[in-house]
């Protein structure tokens, strides 16, 4: 058998990938990474669960828009030739423009869709909506919603541009004594950056910063979040509790004496506001290590001994991004930025606060943002916006009014939803719920490569091409190399590139021109390029780049990271941060003038609405985290995924006593379940898992037995909570969340995510 080798970028690293011609015979990791992640592997299931030719949902192939939507999800698929879907799709765009407007389009269309500059079906599908006249957008994203919003509150800068600026992992190993880590750094994690990386690091990273000293407290219900090669201390912590940890920390700084009270009164406004609150002068409740300990199940004599040891170390304190998918996320944030300003130590090299080390791949490396080739995505005239994680909520209350960050805003009315590059039955909560709505609009349009719960939910299925099928330009702004990837196989099928899709619906539409600007793929991205190129003429031209397969960018050649801290330091008049008072805001009067109950003007406790304090007796807190073997839902159905599976079902992580309690043993079949829905799971015995907390990955395809039944796979967006932080962000919530654990008894039903729905002909 003569096989050929092509490189290829993912968001989880470069491959070469070696072809047959037709399947996928072999995967190597890219010769300069170090640390290349499994999840390459799953590429050789690019043939398998694909959605081959347009498929339309038989109702409304028969009966047009809006007809039986209850059945969405449980009837079989028309197989159409392209122009008969291509020619339906313009048709219905066009009418519901017309007739409603284009804001009743949503096309927020969230997702992490796959590498490649061009072929970027997020960028596609917001180009291609605004060429027909905008449609209604989303704001912030799943991953750290409540800390985009409540950043620039504190900092008077954006979140991205704090990670930009936070200490790097080779500042932490010159100068950090001591990191205390809220949801540790989990290596499986920094496997994944938006874009793609050429070298995966964290590891070596962090055993450097061991090797020098740094000491590590990771403070999270999972000992696994930090690898034992640091040698971390565990301090085990109730879910969603970390505000309450935080505060007791700073209380215990208050009474020692150990804060920085010269840092607090030139830095920072509010400090006396929130040492007020600390006394429990406002609420009667002093915030002391005692009351902490109640609270989040940390020993209090911990908590004073953890505060004297960060005083009297140059100590990082660090936030995982999963701390603040809670209910109240806010306050962990703001609270983590108050200690640190105890500290004294914010704008000091290791020092102060950072958020999301190792969330992706590329947090804390130091590699400031830098220029890409890049679509541009037009301009949109609808100005009508929801925050990401409210989808469920703008299908299901249109015309209602919400809070948003000061803003009072309304839901329109949503007629056709499009969907490209994302999955909002992977990345939702409360799936049960998302599916509901999800019979309010006349239409959902999605392009997908594979038959996962989104194709099935959804009325026109576009079959899409995977990045293997396709030539790009492939990078990450954040990372120091740039690619050329190469078409590995013809499309599966009878599959198309999104940029095709889209340019065939434009002609349809009659802005062909304004979408396409008269240019093919291949034109695209030499366009792209040359004027990249003319803008940086050391780069390779793009058949050096495509020659060498690769390039690596001189660090030089990357702007240094900003530092707005650093210069606030040391002139906090003349380079003052943009917040009101030009200082840390520790009490900000903008957010008083909210008057959120939901979220107070300063750092606060606020008891969740399902914690471990709050639960029954046979209850456990589910946190659902990222899944080591795949990239949320993607390649679910390939060798890394399945291999963590047990017939096809996810495992859920739970402590020997928990277990005991229920008769439960490794490898049981189980049922997970609480109002909202239910799973199947396979019980997993773990050591490194705090009592009363279950852990199960998110990602495996939803798969229902029935509307509002059993889910078979193990998915655990069936369980969690769709109720957002607080009004300030609106941000998902999904570590808010309990459930209960029970022996399944009887026949299980098979797992049936990864095959194709019923398909027919017209
Ligand atoms: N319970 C719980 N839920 C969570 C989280 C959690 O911690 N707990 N985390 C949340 C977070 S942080 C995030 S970011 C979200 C992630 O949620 P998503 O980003 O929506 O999840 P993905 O599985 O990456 O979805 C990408 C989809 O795009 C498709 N796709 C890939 N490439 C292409 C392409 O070229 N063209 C087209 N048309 N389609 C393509 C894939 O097949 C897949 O269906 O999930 C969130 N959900
Ligand atoms: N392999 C892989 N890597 C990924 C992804 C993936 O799908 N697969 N997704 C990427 C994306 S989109 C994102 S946004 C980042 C997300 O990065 P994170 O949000 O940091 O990731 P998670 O894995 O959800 O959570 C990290 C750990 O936080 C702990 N944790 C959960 N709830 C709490 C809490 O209330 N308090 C404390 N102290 N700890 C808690 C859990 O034990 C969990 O293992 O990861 C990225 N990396
Ligand atoms: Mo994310």
């Amino acid at each position: 058998m003569t096989t050929t080798r092509h490189r290829t970028l993912t968001n989880w690293g470069a491959y070469e990938v070696e072809t047959d011609g037709r399947e996928i015979t072999a995967v190597h990791p890219f010769a300069k990474d170090p640390d290349p992640s499994p999840i390459g592997q799953s590429l050789k299931a690019v043939r398998r669960s694909r959605v081959e030719r347009p498929a339309i949902r038989e109702s409304w192939y028969r009966s047009g828009p809006g007809s039986n939507p209850e059945r969405r999800g449980w009837e079989p698929f028309v197989e159409v030739e392209w122009d008969v879907a291509l020619d339906m799709v313009a048709a219905e765009l066009d009418r519901v423009r017309n007739q409603f407007g284009n804001q009743a389009i949503f096309g927020g269309s969230y997702g992490w869709a796959s590498a490649g500059r061009f072929h970027h079906a997020l960028s596609q599908v917001h180009r291609f909506l605004n060429s027909i006249g905008g449609y209604t957008f989303s704001v912030d994203d799943y991953s750290i919603a409540a800390g985009h919003v409540i950043t620039p509150h504190v900092f008077g800068f954006s979140f991205d541009d704090f990670v930009d600026e936070q200490p790097s992992f080779i500042e932490m190993a010159e100068h950090t004594e001591l990191v205390v880590a809220f949801g540790g750094m989990p290596i499986k994690n920094s496997q994944v950056q938006y874009g793609g990386q050429g070298r995966h690091m964290l590891s070596s990273r962090l055993e450097t910063c061991r090797d020098r000293g740094v000491r590590f407290i990771n403070l999270s219900p999972l000992a696994e979040d930090l690898i034992e090669a640091c040698e971390a201390e565990w301090i085990p912590v109730r879910p969603a509790t970390d505000a309450a940890v935080m505060l007791g920390l700073a209380h215990s700084l208050l009474i020692a004496d150990d804060h920085d009270e010269d840092f607090l009164r030139t830095y920072c406004k509010g400090w006396d506001r929130l040492r007020s609150y600390l006394r429990g002068e406002t609420d009667g409740v002093p915030k002391s290590a005692a009351w902490a300990g109640e609270i989040t199940g940390v020993d209090p004599d911990r908590i004073v001994s953890l505060a004297a040891q960060m005083a009297r170390s140059r100590t990082l304190i660090t936030v995982s991004w999963s701390v603040q998918r809670n209910d109240h996320g806010e306050q962990p944030y703001w609270a983590a930025a108050a200690m640190a300003a105890m500290l004294g130590q914010i704008g000091l090299p290791g020092g102060g606060v950072g958020y999301g080390y190792g969330a992706v791949g590329l947090n804390g490396h130091g590699v400031g943002y830098h220029d890409l080739p890049r679509l541009g995505q037009g301009r949109n005239p609808v100005s009508d916006f929801i925050p990401v994680a409210r989808i469920a909520d703008l299908l299901l209350q249109g015309g209602e009014e919400y809070e948003y960050n000061g803003q009072r805003l309304t839901y329109p009315e949503t007629k056709l939803v499009y969907w490209a590059g994302g999955n909002p039955f992977h990345h939702h909560q409360d799936l049960n719920r998302l599916a509901k709505a999800w019979q309010m609009p006349d239409t959902i349009v999605v392009h997908e490569p594979f038959w996962n719960a989104l194709a099935r939910f959804s009325d026109i299925v576009l079959p899409a091409t995977t990045t293997l099928e396709r030539e790009d330009i492939g990078g990450s702004g954040m990372d120091d190399f740039v690619f050329w990837m190469e078409k590995v196989i013809d499309p599966v099928g009878e599959a198309k590139n999104d940029y095709d899709i889209f340019s065939e619906l434009a002609d349809r539409l009659d802005v062909g021109e304004r979408f396409a600007e008269g240019r093919t793929s291949r034109q695209w991205l030499e366009h792209l390029y040359e004027r990249f190129h003319s803008g940086h003429p050391d780069y390779p031209t793009l058949d050096e780049l495509k020659d060498a397969g690769h390039f690596q960018i001189p660090r030089e050649w990357i702007p240094p990271v900003p530092s707005q801290l650093l210069s606030f330091r040391q002139d906090p008049l003349g380079s003052a941060l943009k917040t009101p008072s030009g200082r840390i805001e520790l009490y900000s009067e903008t957010i008083e003038g909210f008057a959120y109950p939901d979220c107070p003007p300063h750092p606060s406790w606020l008891e969740p609405a399902e914690w471990l304090g709050n639960a029954t007796s046979g209850q456990l807190h589910m946190i659902s985290n990222q899944p080591k073997t795949r990239l949320h839902s993607q390649w679910d159905h390939g060798e890394t995924s399945l291999n963590g599976k047990v017939e096809g079902r996810e495992q859920i992580g739970m402590a020997l006593t928990d277990a005991l309690d229920r008769g439960l043993d490794h490898g049981d079949l189980v049922r997970v379940f609480n109002d909202r829905g239910a799973t199947l799971a396979v019980v997993s015995i773990r050591s490194d898992l705090m009592e009363g907390v279950v852990q199960l990955p998110t990602g495996a395809w939803w798969d229902p037995v029935e509307a509002g039944g059993l889910c078979r796979s193990g998915n655990p967006n069936v369980l969690t909570r769709d109720v957002g932080t607080s009004s300030l962000a609106q941000g998902p919530t999904a570590q808010t969340c309990l459930v209960e654990i029970e022996r399944f008894e009887g026949d299980a039903p098979a797992v049936r995510s990864h095959e194709a729905p019923g398909l027919v002909a017209p």
